[in-house]
């Protein structure tokens, strides 16, 4: 089954533009505790980096564009968000990392919990245990 899931989201558009709206256990398949938005990201930078012990997400580039990688200690896939109609969903459990961001990349991700540094895997190597336990 592959790690990367998406959600679509419809477009309100008319003459005037463009508007899409995310309500929460509707087109956002959890209940929104938090949103956060990455943006001026410096060129060659990549980010993540950590697991979420107790975490979804979904993610949506708004403008701009940058590249997931989403591993689950035994697969590792990749996607390109370069659509403000398109939201990757993270799942607890995942490794993930942000790369190749545009100069105009604004990332906002949705999180169904507060913030906790605690809830972070930040070692890959703990990451690994913690999913693979022997
Ligand atoms: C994730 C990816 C997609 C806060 O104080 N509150 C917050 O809600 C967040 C998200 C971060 N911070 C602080 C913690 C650090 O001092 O902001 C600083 C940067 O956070 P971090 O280095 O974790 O950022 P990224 O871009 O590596 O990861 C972020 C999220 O932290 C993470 O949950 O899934 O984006």
């Amino acid at each position: 089954m592959s790690l990367i899931k998406t959600v679509n989201f419809k477009p309100l558009g008319d003459d005037r533009g463009s508007l899409v709206a995310l309500e929460a256990n509707k087109s956002v398949p959890f209940e929104i505790k938090r949103v956060y938005y990455i943006f001026a990201t410096k060129q060659g930078v990549s980010r993540g980096f950590h697991a979420h012990k107790n975490l979804k997400q979904l993610a949506v580039c708004v403008t701009g564009s940058c590249r997931f990688v989403l591993d689950n200690g035994k697969q590792r896939e990749e996607i390109t968000l370069d659509s403000s109609t398109t939201g990757l969903i993270i799942e607890d459990l995942t490794w993930r990392e942000m790369h190749d961001f545009s100069p105009d990349c604004v990332l906002m991700v949705l999180a169904n919990q507060y913030y906790d540094e605690n809830d972070y895997i930040r070692d890959y190597q703990e990451f690994l245990n913690v999913v693979k336990p022997t």
